[in-house]
């Protein structure tokens, strides 16, 4: 079972790396990693196993952070508005297209890799489009989809899709956000 332990930390020189394509048909060894993935994740939003693990609560996570320089991350969250859950094994992806309209987290984003007390508002595309395989946990079977993305599900994916280029929010805490809607939870009127 993985742990916060496990997550190596800014200045670690793999997530500076660009992630290699994972070689399909999935491996056992890839297979197995990217379930330790959503299983942390999954974990960390249990108040009970988040407590008695110490771990932060998290929405994804991608393979780089566990020094796994491989192109794999994991999703798991609900849109903004709490309708719709997510629950994405992301393998080699690749986003084609990005909307105009730019949104951004008003609370600002953190990240796992990062000191919890670092946070910095990053300005992203509301909505994307993206080829992906997707990994059914259960059965280790690939499909190939075209996902289209917007608001906070939108916002994790390019924040775990900038994990495989070696990009870190910090380096994107912005400059100029004027242009940029905050992004709207549910329970904000
Ligand atoms: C997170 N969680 O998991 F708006 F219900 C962050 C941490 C770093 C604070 C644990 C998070 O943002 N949770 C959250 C946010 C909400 C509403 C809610 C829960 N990540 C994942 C990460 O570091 N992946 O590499 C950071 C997020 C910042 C923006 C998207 C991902
Ligand atoms: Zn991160």
């Amino acid at each position: 079972m993985l742990l916060m332990k496990d997550v190596i930390q800014d200045g670690h020189p793999t997530l500076r790396l660009r992630a290699k394509d994972v070689k399909l048909p999935l491996s056992n060894e890839d297979l197995t990693t990217i379930r330790d993935m959503m299983e942390l994740v999954e974990n960390s939003q249990d108040d009970e196993l988040m407590e008695k693990y110490d771990l932060r609560s998290a929405v994804g996570l991608a393979a780089p952070q566990i020094n796994i320089s491989k192109k794999m991350f994991c999703i798991k969250t609900w849109d903004e508005k709490f309708v719709k859950e997510y629950r994405l094994a992301v393998v080699n992806p690749k986003i084609v297209s990005y909307s105009e309209e730019k949104t951004y987290m008003p609370s600002g984003e953190g990240c796992l890799s990062v000191d919890e007390d670092v946070t910095g508002l990053v300005k992203r595309s509301m909505r994307i489009k993206a080829r992906v395989n997707l990994v059914d946990l259960d059965t280790g079977k690939l499909t190939e989809k075209v996902l289209r993305l917007s608001g906070f599900p939108a916002i994790v994916f390019q924040h775990e899709y900038d994990h495989l280029l070696g990009i870190m929010f910090t380096d994107k805490i912005d400059k100029e956000i004027s242009d940029a809607k905050p992004l709207k939870f549910g329970m904000d009127e």
